[in-house]
């Protein structure tokens, strides 16, 4: 351990040491403030999630970025990547699943929520290993959830125009966005800033109501997921995520794109048949 890593450690013992003798006291004085020293001794667990496809070239930065104590465990999942990305996970001390083969962005996530709820998690954050999403916000959207304003977070990239081109989003994904953005808001009736963000974070309810196992295994899963958590009726949300351009970070071309927009079109459709009951949708079955 360094002296750094030491010091870190006897400062977290001293915190718990006192936080617990004010417990003792708050529970000694009234029995109404014991509860609330109850709720104060309840650190949610954390876990956040890494779906990874290639990602040796940034996963260590993207680690090092996650500020200290936000997350008590990170699981990364490799989808069969062609370069180091397992053996650096490893190295780095990640919990590591790798699937057999190439399942897809959306398969990717299944692992990814499947192993979070098994290694039982309070709070779910996805952040990708491309070193795109500024991971500082991990502890906001976990802080929203616990005071019970949201549900479900989504980070927006998105608060200006001029400040999303200067930051190098292109411009046909940032026209292809806006525009599928205000379809959603007005099909599924919420005001988010972004529905096609990779940072999200849920609570361990959302990752256990929406039955998305059911889901597509390609980037769709990400709108599918979308229009379930608006169908389950959780509180959906966004706060403001500062994200980074560079050729490593972004691998979706005009193509994979394309048929993701028209896809997410598609379930609008399937979304509002479902709703009006012409035709019912797995997507929308409770998991029993
Ligand atoms: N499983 C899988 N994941 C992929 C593939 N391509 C990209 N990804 C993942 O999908 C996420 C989003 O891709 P990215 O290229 O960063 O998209 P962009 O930033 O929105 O342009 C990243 O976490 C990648 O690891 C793929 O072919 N298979
Ligand atoms: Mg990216």
């Amino acid at each position: 351990m360094t002296d750094e890593q030491e010091r870190q450690a006897d400062e977290a013992t001293a915190g718990d040491a006192s936080s617990t003798g004010v417990d003792e006291v708050l529970k000694s004085i009234n029995p109404m403030l014991a509860s609330v020293a109850g709720h104060a001794e309840q650190k949610p667990r954390v876990v956040a999630v890494m779906p990874a496809y290639n990602a040796e070239s940034t996963l260590e930065k993207t680690i090092a970025d996650i500020p200290r104590g936000t997350v008590d465990e990170i699981i990364l999942v490799d989808d069969c990547s062609t370069d180091g990305t397992v053996e650096l996970a490893k190295k780095l001390g990640l919990t590591v699943i790798a699937h057999e083969n190439n399942r897809g962005y959306g398969g990717n996530q299944k692992t990814c929520y499947a192993h979070a709820l098994e290694r039982d998690a309070d709070y779910v954050v996805m952040i990708h290993p491309d070193y795109q999403y500024d991971s500082r916000v991990i502890d906001v959207a976990v802080k929203v959830m616990q005071l019970g304003i949201l549900d479900f977070v989504m980070g927006c990239r998105i608060r200006t125009r001029k400040e999303t081109l200067d930051g190098g989003m292109p411009v046909y994904k940032y026209i292809a966005n806006r525009i599928l953005t205000t379809i959603e808001n007005v099909l599924l009736g919420q005001n988010l800033g972004d529905f096609h963000s990779g940072f999200r974070a849920y609570k361990r309810e959302v990752l256990e109501t929406i039955p998305f196992e059911s889901n597509s295994e390609d980037f769709v899963f990400d709108s599918q997921f979308l229009a379930q958590a608006v169908h389950f009726g959780f509180k959906m949300g966004d706060i403001p995520v500062p994200v980074r351009y560079f050729d490593e970070a972004s691998s979706i071309n005009f193509g994979r794109s394309c048929k993701y927009g028209l896809s997410t079109l598609g379930v609008m459709g399937v979304y509002w048949l479902n709703r009006l009951g012409l035709r019912k949708s797995n997507l929308f079955k409770a998991q029993s």
